[in-house]
């Protein structure tokens, strides 16, 4: 059975997670501080959150716990490939609206799950490989982080990619087999589609210092070592009877790493030692100073995918187990995330008299840069349209493609032409630009774009 399988890797697991560098995390003021955990969270800099069914949230027994206690949602299921383009290029967004809709109107943010994961992959991706499924793969991560684009404080853009046991290594899916730089295309993919979320790498079995967690470190310490971007990394934490002696010990090792650190998906199996774990969980994070927030897999024990584990912090009637005491009182004594230090005062003006002005002539029209982000069989072009003295009140962008390369998917302007000599004109939201403004846009494309320089002509 896919959740007994799931759940026997996940009892010793750990999930690191990231915040999303642009977006302000919605954190409840400190009214109810000291008794709730929203409140509690926030007073520490930090959210608390729970995984949601979004057909719950008429539930009125539900959903009053989620917004008095929860100040950070994540969609169970509804974010997820299968949910959101379940015939390929057909998109559907009904579910995870409406839970953005619902953070929106209580004050929460929202974690997307998960843009690409090797399970709940739509049938006709399943039956995908090579570069046909990479294209599907990066399409993918494109229009979905694009339709939430500024709504999402942190995305799982991959999840579960690395191998349970001793391996260290990637575990074998369609994914996978398109080449081992899938990862960081998507992630790419994904910083295009949303600049403001952060972009997570989400993972269970971590919850210590092991061969799978390591694995992912030297994949995360090789990202930020090349600039692919990645801020933060979710540990699940599905959690057993025990907890790993150095769980906060490699939250810790991650962040030092430069990326924020996140505990995605926690849920305890019952048990004596069910509070006790609950606590040293928030106790870990809590001394982690990147480690900036939870989330429960789930609301009350009858929600969860662990059925009888009676895994969460509420009883099926809505009552608070000694695990959430334990929690509360775990955020409550927790130090709070260091805010940034004062900024230095401003220093007196120069005294030198102004040197003068830049002999160079303005630039006229406008001018395009191009950055490529390549495979083997497919590329994503991200193209800076920068404005001359003038301003534009309409840009045209042109490439003359190599034989055998071919535009797929375009956003944030109008192709014409798919090979050979291209043109990508704006769309009405960002032809008119200042002098000096940037914009940008974007496209995808089969074969290869390696040496195209682009030309732009301004109006
Ligand atoms: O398996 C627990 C979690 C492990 N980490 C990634 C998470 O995304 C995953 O969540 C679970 C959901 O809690 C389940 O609700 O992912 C499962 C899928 O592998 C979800 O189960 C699925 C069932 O397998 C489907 O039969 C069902 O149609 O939920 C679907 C919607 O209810």
């Amino acid at each position: 059975m896919k959740h007994r399988r799931v759940l026997r890797a996940a009892v010793t697991v750990a999930v690191t997670g990231a915040l999303a560098a642009g977006m302000t995390m919605a954190l409840t003021t400190s009214a109810n501080a000291g008794t709730t955990l929203r409140a509690s969270a926030a007073e520490k800099g930090r959210y608390f959150g729970a995984a949601v069914a979004t057909g719950k949230l008429s539930t009125g027994a539900y959903t009053t716990i989620l917004n008095r206690e929860f100040n950070s949602v994540v969609a169970e299921n509804e974010m997820k490939w299968d949910a959101t383009e379940p015939q390929q290029g057909r998109f559907s967004y009904t579910g995870g609206d409406r839970l953005v809709s619902h953070a929106q109107a209580n004050g929460m943010s929202v974690r997307g799950h998960a843009l690409l994961w090797y399970q709940q992959e739509p049938g006709w991706a399943q039956n995908m490989s090579g570069s046909a499924l990479r294209s599907a793969m990066i399409n993918h991560v494109t229009q979905v982080a694009t339709h939430f684009r500024g709504k999402i404080y942190a995305w799982d853009v991959v999840n579960e990619a690395f191998a349970d046991g001793n391996s260290g290594g990637r575990r074998d899916s369609n994914l996978q087999r398109t080449g081992n730089d899938w990862i960081e295309a998507a992630f790419r993919a994904a910083r295009v589609a949303d600049p403001g979320a952060k972009l997570c790498y989400n993972d269970y079995n971590t919850d210590g210092i092991n061969a799978k967690s390591t694995g992912i470190y030297n994949m995360v310490r090789d990202f930020k070592s090349r600039g692919v971007p990645i801020d933060c990394v979710g540990f699940q934490s599905h959690l057993g009877t025990s907890l790993a002696g150095d769980y906060q010990a490699n939250l810790q090792r991650f962040a030092d790493l430069g990326v924020d650190v996140q505990i995605t998906e926690l849920d305890v199996m019952t048990g004596g030692n069910q509070a006790n774990i609950y606590g040293a969980v928030t106790r870990a994070c809590m001394n982690v100073s990147r480690c900036t927030g939870i989330t429960t897999w789930g609301v009350r024990d009858c929600d969860s995918w662990r059925g009888s584990d009676n895994a969460l912090l509420f009883d099926c009637n809505g009552n608070k187990k000694a695990a959430y005491t334990s929690v509360l009182n775990a955020l409550n004594a927790g130090p709070a995330i260091p805010t940034d230090p004062p900024t230095d005062p401003p220093t007196d003006p120069p005294t030198d008299p102004p040197t003068d002005p830049p002999t160079d002539p303005p630039t006229v029209g406008c001018a395009a840069s191009v950055s490529l982000n390549s495979w083997n069989g497919g590329f994503v072009a991200t193209v800076k349209v920068t404005a001359g003295s003038a301003g534009t009140s309409g840009w045209n962008v042109g490439f003359t493609l190599p034989s055998g390369a071919s535009v797929t998917n375009t956003w944030s302007a109008t192709a014409s032409g798919s090979t050979g000599a291209v043109r990508f004109a704006n769309v009405n939201y960002n032809g008119r630009l200042g002098a000096g403004q940037v914009t940008e846009f974007g496209f995808q494309g089969t074969g290869s774009a390696s040496g195209v320089t682009p030309t732009c002509t301004a109006s």
